[in-house]
């Protein structure tokens, strides 16, 4: 960075640091940590379609949402990558019921009697659906055909591909067969794959199944669904379990269904519930034994069949996330990380789940309000931006000194070298040197950066904020210099910055 830019950053650093309510990063001297990459040594692909978001299936009772006329809300999806996935599912997708005809009231259940909870009140024409909390049993919902065609127009307007859940649930294996054929006619090569239900490995808890469902009865059933949607629509792609977190039922479904999966799903959320006041920013930012668990299930399923993992739902806290936390730039670097892990232990792709203006949701707001980019998505933003291609090895040396600084790095598609580093410390800078194992013509970065590590708001990448239909272009590059062949950068406590060689 020239001198001017160097004085400009080194004030914003400060006056961050000064206004953070956590961090001291001012009065600590930058820790000293070098990375050291061998471009020889190839890791994990990140392909185009690895970046996904996550909806509720009621979002579907509002046929007016997902349509080619939400040029607003295709504008923040598109910014996010021209090919990712959209996932349809969430508790709701148990609750929504295919109807074809809609003069003729959907062949919904008494719902009332399977779990306390609203009466009847399917989302009117008009309103979006946040994350469930998962408190009661939500509103029944019609999906009715034309939601299907606009979600075909809405993905069209994207370039993304479809990640559909079906009701297991609560719904017949009839309904589903009808509903799936009308899905798969109308989004044809869109659709990548059906899923039979949302997090089954909950359902004893849930009451949509009694105390003692068991992998061997979900099983029995998920077989049942396969084989009457086959039935009715031969060629049919399938994933799941889309299990909860439960490596125990993952496993054995990767055994049984191997050959009738495209792809194995679980979830992960990293804190909750919001209520515990132990789940704090603090503890997203630290390394989590719960996601090395799941990483232990993926990989074991991955070599067990041969198929790829997609985490088909993620986010920062269960039961609808949690303010002050999930909806802070703390999310952003946690997130854009995650993304990050998961390409390095193998996995093809994530959803982050969302919608309406649920606390951890990446693009929070209506189509009457229009939308807004949360912090999250900044961190979504960075990792499109580096884009698709091959991670190669990047180790630090005395990362002892800030432990929560982490650093990936990838071949591109575009044949460029790129470094995503997170410092995720709250109390210290890095002064990181890069050694890349090449000198490089010209090194420059982008910087993501915020007031504080809670601010919901003032979040930048690049210098430049994303606009109201998704628009952004940084308007702040950084050139890069260094010493003997390395590049250096000077990296805030909690900020990131994506360096391109
Ligand atoms: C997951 C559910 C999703 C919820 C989310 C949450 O699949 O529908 O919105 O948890 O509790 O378990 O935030």
């Amino acid at each position: 960075m020239n001198r001017r830019d160097f004085i400009r950053f080194s004030a914003a650093a400060t006056a961050a640091a000064v206004r953070h309510p956590l961090a001291l990063a001012g009065t600590n001297p930058a820790a000293s940590v070098r990375l050291i990459i061998r471009p020889d040594r190839l890791g994990n692909k990140i392909g185009d379609d690895f970046s996904g978001l996550s909806y509720e299936s009621a979002q579907l009772g509002n046929p007016n949402f997902f349509s080619g006329e939400n040029a607003e809300l295709a504008g923040f999806i598109r910014r996010l990558g021209t090919s990712g996935v959209l996932r349809i599912g969430g508790n709701t997708s148990e609750y929504c019921y295919w109807t074809p005809n809609p003069e003729k009231p959907a062949n919904m259940p008494n719902v009332e009697s399977m779990r306390t909870g609203d009466k009847a009140n399917p989302i009117a024409f008009g309103l979006t659906a946040g994350p469930d909390t998962g408190q009661k049993a939500p509103a029944p919902v019609s999906i009715t055909p034309l939601a299907i065609h606009n979600l075909r127009e809405f993905l069209d307007a994207c370039g993304w591909k479809l990640i559909y859940g079906l009701n297991m649930g609560t719904g017949t294996e009839e309904d589903a067969a009808e509903e799936a054929a009308y899905v798969m006619d109308v989004a044809g090569s869109k659709l990548i794959a059906f899923q039979l239900c949302n997090e089954p490995d909950l359902f004893y808890r849930n009451g949509i199944r009694k105390a003692n469902y068991d992998f061997g009865q979900f099983a029995g059933e998920w077989q049942g669904f396969y084989q009457a949607i086959r039935a009715r629509v031969p060629h049919a792609p399938f994933a799941g379990p889309d299990t909860a977190y439960n490596n125990e039922w993952l496993v054995p479904f990767a055994k049984q269904f191997k050959h009738e999966a495209v792809f194995l799903s679980q979830h992960y959320y990293a804190e909750g519930p919001p209520t515990d006041p132990s789940m704090t920013i603090e503890r997203l930012l630290r390394p989590n034994p719960a996601l090395q668990a799941e990483f232990e299930g993926m990989k074991e399923v991955m070599n067990e069949s041969g198929l790829p993992f997609r985490l088909a739902e993620t986010n920062s806290c269960y039961q609808g996330g949690k303010p002050g936390v999930s909806d802070t730039f703390a999310s952003a670097l946690w997130g854009a990380d995650l993304m990050y892990q998961l390409a390095s232990a193998g996995g093809m792709g994530i959803n982050f789940h969302g919608g309406g203006y649920g606390w951890y949701t990446p693009i929070a707001g209506t189509r009457a309000n229009g939308f807004l980019a949360r912090p999250i998505y900044y961190g979504m933003l960075l990792f499109s931006q580096a884009g698709a291609g091959q991670l190669v090895e990047a180790k630090f040396e005395q990362l002892e000194r800030a432990p929560l600084l982490t650093a990936y790095a990838l071949r591109s598609v575009t044949g460029a070298f790129k470094v995503a580093a997170f410092n995720k410390n709250l109390d210290r800078g890095v002064r990181l040197t890069i050694d890349a194992g090449s000198r490089a013509q010209r090194v420059s970065a982008l910087r993501m950066l915020a007031p504080r590590v809670d601010d919901t708001t003032d979040i930048t990448f690049g210098g430049a904020p994303v606009g109201a239909s998704g628009e952004w272009s940084a308007t702040r590059e950084e050139m890069l210099t260094g010493e003997n062949g390395t590049t250096v950068i000077e990296l805030p406590a909690v900020s990131a910055a994506l360096v391109t060689f």
